[in-house]
């Protein structure tokens, strides 16, 4: 897992930014259109807050029956992620209906209780 290393560095980060962490808890579920490099370091205990990072990428391959799809992704600035290839798991196996290997598609991640980015919302691009 390429991303451990840099959440490691996220996690750390977090005393920091809390205020203004603890402030974008007020909109749960909305997404987070680009100024969250300063809200990032979502600290893991911190479950009842879940902040969405919005990406976008190439389906190389779905893989249903693990509910993952391996998507090459661009940079995700806010979370000071490169473009690189790996897998996700969705929320729900569902949101893998109607995915084409091939597609470019729009996906938000947030981050569950084990510490994963899972997507929880993708979509065709400019959908
Ligand atoms: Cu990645």
């Amino acid at each position: 897992m390429k991303h451990f290393y840099l959440t490691i560095i996220l996690a750390c980060s977090a005393a920091v930014t809390l205020p203004a962490y603890a402030a974008m808890g007020d909109m749960p579920g909305m997404a987070n259109m680009g100024n969250s490099a300063k809200n990032m370091g979502a600290a893991s205990g911190q479950m009842a807050v879940t902040q969405a990072f919005m990406a976008q990428g190439k389906i190389n391959s779905i893989n249903p029956d693990a509910g993952t799809v391996n998507i090459t992704h661009g940079p995700i600035k806010a979370l000071a992620w490169p473009g690189m290839t790996m897998n996700f798991p969705v929320q729900d196996k569902a949101m893998l209906n109607g995915l084409k290997a091939g597609e470019i598609v729009d996906f938000d991640l947030a981050k569950d209780p084990a510490g994963r980015y899972v997507i929880t919302r993708i979509a065709p691009a400019g959908q």
